[in-house]
């Protein structure tokens, strides 16, 4: 019953303000340090209504300048000519930097595309990686049991129900042996939804995953972060989750905005000294910095 997550002083570290041209949004970022640089690729949304991805960087974390235009993203898929790309997660494995994202065609249709990158400036396409309705992918930094591995949620839009799975694949583009994330041998749900928040960090206890979790109220979602351990070599089995929430909506610039009451994180940055930097969207228009100890996060995980 403590709060766990600090969030920033000086928050939000990015807003449509600090754009350097005139945008309605900007949040659910994916994050990773390069070449000691913290990175963000950012959904913002132009005045067209359309999400793109723009990187903001920073050499100390906290204080983030956007590039001056959108990045350069690969041309659409044939088959899935998307219009809006959303909620990056950016994994390295090896030299490159993977990013599984929603490809969504502009109506609620979205699938996960896998676009990756050696240098934050070229970026080439590896494939649209799900089905309709999938969303949410963060893949693992490394393989499992000589598989790549990915949390996903299938079976959603932004009505129904739907939990997170784990996925399977021998090179990013053939994706099966898919199955739900089970707590004591049973599906797990938190919440009316849920699905992956950032990419897994691999602890001596578990893989630790930062997740939304979705209430209903009278009018409308309320969207808030909470963690889980996932067993190091069959990521679909829950070792422990938190009971209390980790970071919520409370501020005004996480309370007002495109979508109210909306904390949404795709990263959780692991620091050498044990902390974690979380960058969230904050009402689907700001992006705010949380920061906490990882092992604190990994304790309430375990609470029982
Ligand atoms: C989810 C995604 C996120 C968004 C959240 C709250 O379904 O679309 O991009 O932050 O809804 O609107």
């Amino acid at each position: 019953m403590k709060r766990i997550l600090e969030k920033y002083e000086k928050n939000p570290v990015m807003c449509p303000e600090m754009m350097p041209q005139q945008v309605l949004y900007t949040f659910n970022p994916g994050a990773v340090l390069y070449n000691g640089e913290y990175i963000l690729i950012m959904d913002v949304t132009t005045l067209d209504d359309i999400h793109r991805f723009w990187i903001a960087r920073s050499k100390d974390g906290y204080n983030f300048v956007a590039d001056k235009e959108p990045l350069n993203w690969p041309e659409p898929d044939p088959s899935h000519p998307e219009k809006c790309t959303y909620d990056p997660r950016i994994t390295k494995i090896g030299d490159d930097y993977i990013i599984i994202y929603a490809s969504d065609l502009g109506q609620n249709e979205a699938r996960l595309g896998i676009v990756k990158t050696r240098d934050f400036e070229n970026f080439q396409r590896v494939c649209i990686g799900s089905e309709y309705g999938n969303r949410n992918g963060a893949l693992f930094p490394e393989k499992i049991n000589g598989l790549y591995c990915r949390l996903d949620r299938p079976f959603g839009n932004e009505l129904d129900p739907c939990s997170m799975w784990v996925s399977y694949s021998p090179d990013l583009v053939f994706w099966g042996k898919s199955e739900p994330l089970t707590y004591k041998g049973k599906p797990f749900m938190d919440g009316f939804k849920m699905g992956a928040g950032a990419v897994p960090i691999k602890t001596d206890k578990g893989w630790l995953e930062i997740y939304h979790t979705v209430s209903t109220t009278c009018n409308g979602f309320i969207y808030r972060l909470k963690a889980c351990l996932l067993d190091i070599d069959n990521p679909a089995k829950i070792l422990g989750y938190t009971k209390d929430f980790l970071l919520w909506p409370e501020h005004d610039y996480e309370m007002r905005g495109r979508v109210s009451n909306v904390v949404f994180t795709c990263n959780a940055l692991p620091e050498k000294d044990g902390t974690v930097k979380i960058y969230y969207g904050a009402a689907d228009t700001n992006i705010g910095l949380a920061e906490g100890k990882i092992q604190e996060i990994i304790d309430a995980c375990l609470y029982e």
